[in-house]
């Protein structure tokens, strides 16, 4: 783990404001940042995802790891793990409802040979992300969304339930005394999980699955299954995952454009950089947004930044699990 705390370090470099001095920080990520990893030297079997949550998430998906199994396995059963913990209120079972008392789950995934499915708008499953594959794997299509998604789902087994908790109900009827009626879009209401791995046979693949935007629109679908924008995968170069305003992600196509990046040769750091830097540039003057990148090369190299500090990744491999804070844009 020594390498990663270091390469953090060095790579967590201080702007003041949004919109300022970018010029400057491009120069310096361009400077920055050089791969130290052996070409041929794969750093493997490999787990990351975004939020504290993702350390449990982590640990499902390395049982699956350790045991030679494929990462699309474990980026499927890790991620379920945040989607059926009610304490975690930004995805799945126990999600924060829309504006109107709705949770509304976005997922998707993607595998080593380009394959993907993704759910959006879903309703009452608890485990969008598994309604994802199987849309990618049982499916012509790549995409369903609301009452189409959730007919799907039924038809291949999967069971209705009530997703609001108690405390997401308590907290969406204080919301609704205190707020008005427009959502809110900025950096307090997301903690979405992606999770990106590469497994024992050197094949990746990534999930990304949420409850959205607290209070958001009915009806309002984020990034999160909207392939190349909060998940792409390339087995040739690497694959990256997004969380935070899903709006700012599409925009700009965050995770295709790490993937990019890196086949022209940048680092996973320094394309994660480049992604917040095209955020930062689209939203000048946006003093809540918070977009946070997560991407690993196919050679188990990792990557991160977000546009302001607080967010934070989990990484498993052979010597264990850790959280590690993500480098950022703007310092705190
Ligand atoms: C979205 N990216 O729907 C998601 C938000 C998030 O927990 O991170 N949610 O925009």
């Amino acid at each position: 783990m020594q390498d990663r705390r270091k390469f953090i370090k060095t790579t967590a470099l201080a702007v003041p404001a949004l919109g300022s001095l970018i010029g400057a920080r491009e120069a310096q990520s361009r400077d920055d940042a050089t791969s130290t990893r052996q070409p041929g030297n794969v750093r493997k079997p490999l787990v990351v995802s975004t939020w504290n949550h993702g350390l449990a998430a982590n640990v499902a998906a390395w049982r699956v790891l350790e045991r030679g199994g494929r990462a699309l396995d474990a980026v499927e059963i890790g991620v379920k793990v945040s989607e059926a913990d009610p304490k975690v209120q930004s995805v799945g079972y126990g999600g924060l409802p829309d504006r109107d008392g709705r949770v509304t789950l976005d997922a998707s995934i993607m595998d080593a040979s380009g394959r993907c499915g993704s759910v959006a708008f879903l309703q009452e499953i608890k485990h969008p992300i598994s309604v994802a594959r199987r849309v990618m794997e049982e499916t012509p299509h790549v995409m369903l969304v609301g009452e189409g998604a959730l007919q799907f789902a039924l038809q291949s087994g999967f069971e209705r339930q009530d997703l609001l908790t108690p405390e997401a109900r308590a907290a969406w009827e204080k919301w609704l005394e205190e707020s008005d009626a427009m959502p809110k879009v900025d950096a307090q209401r997301h903690d979405t999980i992606g999770m990106v791995a590469i497994d024992a046979q050197g094949d990746l693949s990534g999930s990304c699955t949420t409850s959205g935007l607290a209070y958001k629109m009915h009806g309002r679908v984020g990034d999160s299954p909207i392939i190349g924008a909060a998940l792409y995968v390339d087995n040739e170069v690497g694959a990256a995952c997004a969380t935070g305003v899903g709006e700012a992600v599409i925009r700009t196509v965050g995770s295709f454009l790490i993937v990019e990046l890196m086949r022209q040769g940048h680092t996973p750091e320094q394309a994660c950089r480049e992604a917040i830097a095209r955020v930062v540039r689209r939203h000048p003057g946006d003093d809540d947004l918070q977009v946070g990148y997560l991407a690993m090369s196919r050679d188990g190299e990792i990557g991160s930044c977000s546009v302001r500090p607080g967010f934070q990744y989990a990484v498993h491999d052979t010597s264990g699990n850790e959280l590690c804070d993500s480098s950022s844009w703007v310092e705190g």
